[in-house]
């Protein structure tokens, strides 16, 4: 072949393919991620055709409200025409040109300038990936090369938390506290343990909050001890679990985590990829939480989603290791720094910076979410309803109009996939973690569209209430 047109026949438009004939099409040649396929094929997956601002529709013109900005990534909403031109331009000029021989791409550079610029002060400089969980296996790497290089190579260990998510790669999984993906694959590699998770409403009975976060962070110095602080490398921990189910912890949890970690001079790893650019009301979770982490993942946010992008930002107290006694650290990715991603992120993080997206959570829609939010805590299926900046949990219980505080459901009758059927039938999209019903939506999001969204997750929680009174299911 001498030409680059392709041979193949052209896809023909999505008017020319009933949804019915993508499903099948989907089921014969697509394995999808966390799905079980079985299932998938029985009821037929959902395709998605368009978005705009918080919006998405569906191959049969249904539109519905995104309200997990598709995948906790979508930050400064749908159909951002800068974002669009930055990959254009940048397709055309450079499509691909790598960073690992005495090379770099303009936009590589800018990214890794302005991240730097909206990092807290500790971080001046990056390491580029392709996603959160790559991040998170440069972060396993990188720790344990700079123990190696200070001559503690015994340093290895990394202590991070059940019910923990940080990517589905042998590391990120290894890292993440799941039960159920270390089950598959032979988890977690050597090296990673796990202590309890700072849930206050499962572990923290009998104690207020603020007990309740000083007694989760000290588990840490507990296990420190029980370890040797002399093989501890690092802790890694999300500042707010997000597809945990919006664990959000005590306000005293992070600071006692930062003392621990200080005392035993181990290294804070923050995995911002939920929590980064703007999620919480700061430009990352660890602003909002208190604590001056020697590392940072990210990923999602920093592009929106509009293609794929992650990374590690690097603490000076490891970049000054790294690069004046480490020599050549044998890491990277071919899309390290890859210049379409990096001109999406630039344009990303330029709008956040205009629309004043980080300040909006802060002082406007985040605490509107919240006040709507502490008004669905009355509905009789809504045991806790929480929100930090603009990610939302409603825990579902069973029998509050009898005692007022009601009790878990047997989590075999997946109460919370029952009520997200609801939801997307009724216009809106939320995610269940368990019975816990969880929010993540777009950082433009306005209060009339905060009202748009709580009227449509007030609905659909009252038609899982009928639903599970039919079904004879309320105790
Ligand atoms: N860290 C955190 C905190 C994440 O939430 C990753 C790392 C991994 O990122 P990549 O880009 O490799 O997927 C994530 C990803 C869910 C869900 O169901 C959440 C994520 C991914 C897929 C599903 O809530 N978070």
């Amino acid at each position: 072949m001498t030409t680059n047109q392709s041979t193949a026949p052209a896809p023909g438009p999505i008017a020319q393919r009933s949804t019915q004939d993508w499903q099948s099409a989907d089921a014969a040649h697509f394995l999808h991620p966390f799905t079980d396929h079985q299932g998938l094929a029985a009821r037929g997956a959902r395709i998605i055709t368009r978005a705009d601002n918080i919006y998405l529709w569906d191959s049969d013109g249904h539109k519905v409200l995104d309200a997990m900005s598709g995948l906790w990534c979508v930050n400064v909403g749908y159909g951002q025409r800068s974002l669009v031109d930055a990959a254009t331009r940048q397709l055309q000029q450079l499509p691909f040109y790598n960073a690992f021989f005495q090379t770099a791409t303009t936009p590589a550079i800018e990214l890794a300038e302005l991240l730097a610029e909206v990092s807290p002060p500790q971080f001046s400089r990056v390491f580029f990936g392709g996603s959160g969980s790559e991040g998170n296996d440069t972060v396993v790497r990188m720790v344990r090369r700079y123990w190696d290089i200070l001559g503690q190579p015994q340093r290895q260990v990394i202590i991070s938390r059940r019910n923990a998510y940080h990517g589905s790669t042998m590391a990120g999984a290894s890292l993440g506290g799941m039960s159920g993906m270390h089950a598959q694959g032979g988890l977690p590699i050597p090296g990673i343990v796990h202590i309890e998770q700072p849930c206050w409403r499962e572990l923290g009975q009998g104690m207020s909050k603020d007990e309740f976060g000083l007694v989760a962070a000290r588990w840490l110095e507990d296990r420190i001890l029980e370890l040797g602080a002399h093989n501890v490398a690092a802790f890694i921990g999300e500042p707010v679990q997000g597809a945990g189910g919006v664990i959000i912890p005590p306000a005293t949890y992070w600071p006692e985590i930062q003392r621990i970690c200080d005392q035993y001079g181990v290294l804070v790893v923050s995995d911002e990829v939920i929590c980064g650019f703007g999620r919480t009301g700061a430009w990352f979770g660890c602003e909002t939480f208190g604590f001056r982490p020697d590392l940072m993942t990210f990923a999602k946010g920093v592009t929106s989603g509009y293609v794929p992008l992650g990374g590690v930002m690097v603490g000076d107290r490891i970049a000054r290791v790294l690069i004046e006694q480490g020599g050549e650290f044998a890491h990277g990715y071919t899309y390290s720094g890859h210049p379409v991603a990096c001109a999406v992120g630039v344009a990303n993080i330029r709008l956040i910076q205009q629309l004043g997206l980080v300040q909006h959570v802060h002082d406007d829609v985040g605490p509107y979410l919240a006040q709507r939010y502490a008004e669905l805590a009355g509905h009789p299926l809504v045991g806790q309803a929480e929100t930090c900046g603009l990610m939302g949990a409603l825990q579902l219980v069973n029998g509050k109009s009898r005692d007022g505080l009601g009790t878990d459901f047997d989590p075999a009758l997946e109460v919370g996939m029952l009520c997200r059927g609801h939801c997307f039938r009724e216009g809106v999209i939320m995610r269940a973690v368990g019975d816990r019903m969880i929010i993540a939506p777009p950082l433009v999001i306005t209060r009339a569209q905060i009202d748009e969204m709580v009227a449509l997750i007030r609905r659909c929680l009252d038609l899982t209430l009928a639903d599970l009174q039919a079904r004879g299911w309320l105790s």
